[in-house]
């Protein structure tokens, strides 16, 4: 009811009157006004005026469903939107609803994760302190050893995203990290379930730190935010539709096929093409030159030898940065 309530306030230029709503609504006045004192404890700045009714004069900086669909010109991503509040991931909530039989583009985001997780069983910072954590769900028709690509693809997107919509200078570090500087900004989970020979669904979970002052202790001197980038802070929900929209264009392009453009220009904004890189592979570390990038999106690295090897997955440590 609160979403229905926000929407006619959205569209309503000027106040409207309790009685209207009511009407509309098909509920009592008195459950109007219950509802509007709600969204004012949920941060949201209403104008009440006896005789007049109600305005909406602001949002607060939550995720809200409706704005964000409001900003999305995608085929996909996002066919349905779901905002909260708090989750304890939102690759497991889209993980129970794929399992129900959600259908693909479904995107989960929250304000807050309480077991936000990243690769290898590693945590990922998910406080209700600015940060955005969304994931969705895709349904490709391609063998499982393509997944590279589709995390390529995603943080490709998210970069080109960050960089038009803040004008900062956003880089990719390979395969799954958005950094600016030598700091990370944002990092990607990409979990799937497959049969021996096709994917049956992806879920592509990304944690972007936005306006986020502060980190706690184990990261602060790894992570950075928009914010601390920027020295001001960004609409969220402007932002994450930004970033669908790259990622409903750029995904639905590489399932595809990726063109020669869009590895190069994938290659001009990763800060590993040309580093030396340290990979650990069957419990040795192997260093070599990082060279170039596959349409499948794995990594080629030259080791000292003059050895080139193909990497698909793993840990990278880039010297100078992390
Ligand atoms: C990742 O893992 O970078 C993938 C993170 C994916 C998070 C999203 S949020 C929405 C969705 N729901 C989830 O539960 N997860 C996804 P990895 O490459 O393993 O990096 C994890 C490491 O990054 C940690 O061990 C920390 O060192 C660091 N880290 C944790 N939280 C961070 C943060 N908020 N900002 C920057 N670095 C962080």
């Amino acid at each position: 009811m609160k979403t229905r309530i926000l929407s006619i306030l959205r569209n309503t230029d000027g106040h409207i009157s309790g009685e209207k709503l009511s009407d509309e609504l098909g509920i009592t006045r008195s459950a109007v006004w219950k509802h509007i004192n709600s969204l004012k404890e949920d941060g949201y700045e209403i104008d009440s005026v006896r005789n007049k009714g109600y305005r909406l004069i602001k949002s607060p900086d939550i995720p809200d469903s409706s704005i964000i669909k409001a900003g999305l010109e995608t085929e996909l991503i996002g066919s349905t939107v779901i905002a909260m509040k708090t989750v304890d991931s939102t690759n497991e909530e889209v993980k129970r609803l794929a399992a129900e039989g959600a259908r693909e583009g479904l995107t989960v985001v929250s304000a807050e994760q309480t077991a936000g997780k990243g690769r290898f069983s590693r945590s990922w910072s998910s406080g209700n302190d600015g940060g955005i954590y969304f994931s969705f769900l895709l349904r490709p028709e391609l063998p499982p050893a393509d997944i590279a690509s589709i995390t390529l693809a995603a943080g490709y997107a998210v970069c080109l995203a960050i960089r038009e919509f803040t004008g900062l200078d956003a880089r990719i570090k390979w395969p799954n990290d958005i950094i600016i500087g030598r700091r990370k900004l944002c990092g990607i989970l990409t979990e799937m379930t497959a049969q021996s020979d096709r994917i049956d669904h992806v879920i592509v979970g990304i944690g972007i730190n936005v306006n986020n002052h502060s980190f706690p202790e184990e990261i602060s001197g790894k992570a950075t935010s928009l914010y601390l980038e920027a020295g001001k802070e960004f609409d969220r929900n402007a932002l994450l539709s930004c970033v669908l929209n790259m990622l409903d264009k750029v995904i639905t392009r590489f399932l595809i096929s990726l063109s020669i453009d869009d590895i190069e220009h994938f290659k001009s904004l990763c800060v590993t093409m040309g580093k030396t890189v340290k990979i650990s592979r069957a419990g040795k570390e192997i260093s070599g030159e990082a060279c170039s990038i596959t349409a499948a999106g794995e990594l080629i690295i030259r080791t000292e030898d003059n050895t080139e090897l193909v990497i698909n997955s793993g840990e990278v440590t880039v010297q100078g940065i992390y």
